[in-house]
C-alpha cells in the first residue's frame, strides 16, 4: 500500500511500507529531483532570463545546441559533483567522462543522463525532460572507469526521467516497480501521484517519424503500414518529437513507439538516431518493470553490450502485445 501525496524522501525511505532505496542511490536520486527542481522553474521562466534560443555550439552528436540544454548540463554536472553522491558523470552533452569530485570517488555509484532531452522543442512551449540511468561502479576505489559505464541496460540500479509539462513529473524505478511523482512547486518536493504504474498489454496509439519511413527496412514499413490499414485495429498516431513525452503517454495510455534505422546521410548504411545509454536504456527498463517491451529489432534493448558511451540504437518500444506483434512481423518477413 503506497501513500498518495508521500514525499519522494519518504517514498525513498520507505515510510508508506514500499522497500526502501539503497541509501546511496537514494542521495543521488534526491540531488537529480534538487537539480530538477531547478531546471523546472526555468524552463517556466525561461524566455524571462534571456536562457531560450541555441547557442552557436554543437554537441558531439553534430546536433546545435539549445542554451538551456548548456544550462541543465551544467546544473546537473555542479550539483552531482558538489554533493558527492557519483564516482563518475556521463551527459549527453560532453564527448567523455566527467569526473567526480575528490569525496565523490568514495561513491560506488555512476549516472548517465541527457539533461534537456526533445531540445528541438524548447523555442515553442513543448514538453522536454531530462532521462537519467544509474549503474553501480564494477572498479573498486578512484574515480569510475569506462569499464563502468559500459555495462548493459540489465546492470541499471535505477533510471527514470523528469517530464517538464502542464506539471513537472518523476517517473522512476529502482527496485521493479514504477512509481510516478508530481512536483508539488510550492513546497519543492516530488509527491507520489502515480504509484505502481503498468502500462496496458496492448494500446491504439502508434508514435514515429513517418518522414523517414521511406529509409526504414520493409518489415518495418509494413508493420507501420498495417496499423493504418482499414482492416487493421483503429490506431491513432501521437508524435511530440521529445521523446520523453512520447514516451510517457503511451506509458500511462499503452501504443508503441519507434524510432527505427533509418538512412541519416544518403549513402551511408540506415543507423538509429536514440542513444542506448540514456535514452533508450532507462526507458526500457521503465517499460519491463511496467509490463512492456524494448527492442532494437531484434534483441532486447536490456541486452545490447554498448560499444562507448554515445552508442545510438534503433528503438521499438511499448505494450507487449504491440511489439510482439511488430517482432511476428519480422519473423515472418524473414522465413518468406
Ligand atoms: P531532439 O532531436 O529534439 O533532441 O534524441 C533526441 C530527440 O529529440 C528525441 O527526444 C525525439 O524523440 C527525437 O530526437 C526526434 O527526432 P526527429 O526530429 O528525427 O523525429
Amino acid at each position: 500500500m503506497q501513500l498518495i501525496g508521500e514525499s519522494l524522501r519518504g517514498h525513498l525511505l520507505g515510510v508508506g511500507g514500499n522497500k526502501p532505496a539503497d541509501a546511496g542511490i537514494a542521495a543521488v536520486l534526491q540531488e537529480l529531483a534538487r537539480a530538477a527542481c531547478v531546471i523546472s522553474r526555468d524552463v517556466n521562466r525561461a524566455g524571462l532570463v534571456g536562457i531560450l534560443g541555441r547557442t552557436d555550439q554543437h554537441n558531439v552528436h553534430g546536433e546545435t545546441v539549445q542554451k538551456l540544454d548548456v544550462y541543465a548540463n551544467e546544473l546537473l554536472v555542479d550539483g552531482l559533483r558538489k554533493s558527492a553522491v557519483v564516482c563518475g558523470i556521463a551527459s549527453e552533452e560532453s564527448e567523455n567522462i566527467i569526473s567526480p569530485s575528490a569525496a565523490g570517488e568514495k561513491s560506488d555509484y555512476i549516472v548517465y543522463f541527457d539533461p534537456l532531452d526533445g531540445s528541438s522543442n524548447i523555442d515553442v512551449n513543448v514538453s522536454i525532460g531530462t532521462i537519467f540511468a544509474i549503474y553501480r561502479r564494477r572498479s573498486t576505489k578512484g574515480a569510475a572507469t569506462l569499464e563502468d559505464f559500459l555495462q548493459t541496460g540489465r546492470d541499471q540500479v535505477a533510471a527514470g526521467y523528469f517530464l517538464y509539462g502542464t506539471s513537472t513529473m518523476l517517473v522512476f524505478t529502482a527496485v521493479d516497480s514504477v512509481n510516478g511523482f508530481t512536483l508539488d512547486s510550492s513546497a519543492g518536493e516530488f509527491r507520489l501521484s502515480h504509484p505502481n504504474i503498468r502500462t496496458p498489454e496492448r494500446g491504439r496509439i502508434y508514435s514515429c517519424n513517418e518522414s523517414n519511413s521511406g529509409t526504414w527496412d520493409t518489415p518495418t514499413q509494413e508493420y507501420v503500414a498495417a496499423l493504418k490499414s482499414t482492416s487493421s485495429r483503429a490506431y491513432t498516431s501521437r508524435y511530440v518529437g521529445s521523446f520523453v513525452a512520447d514516451f510517457h503517454r503511451n506509458l500511462l495510455k499503452g501504443g508503441i513507439f519507434l524510432y527505427p534505422a533509418d538512412v541519416r546521410e544518403p549513402g551511408k548504411p540506415a543507423s538509429g538516431k536514440l542513444r542506448l545509454m540514456y535514452e533508450c536504456n532507462p526507458m526500457a527498463l521503465l517499460q519491463e518493470h511496467a509490463g512492456g517491451l524494448a527492442v532494437d529489432v531484434e534483441h532486447d534493448i536490456l541486452d545490447i553490450v554498448p560499444v562507448g558511451i554515445h552508442h545510438r540504437v534503433p528503438l521499438v518500444i511499448g505494450s507487449r502485445i504491440d511489439v510482439g506483434e511488430y517482432l511476428a512481423r519480422r519473423r515472418e518477413h524473414r522465413a518468406a
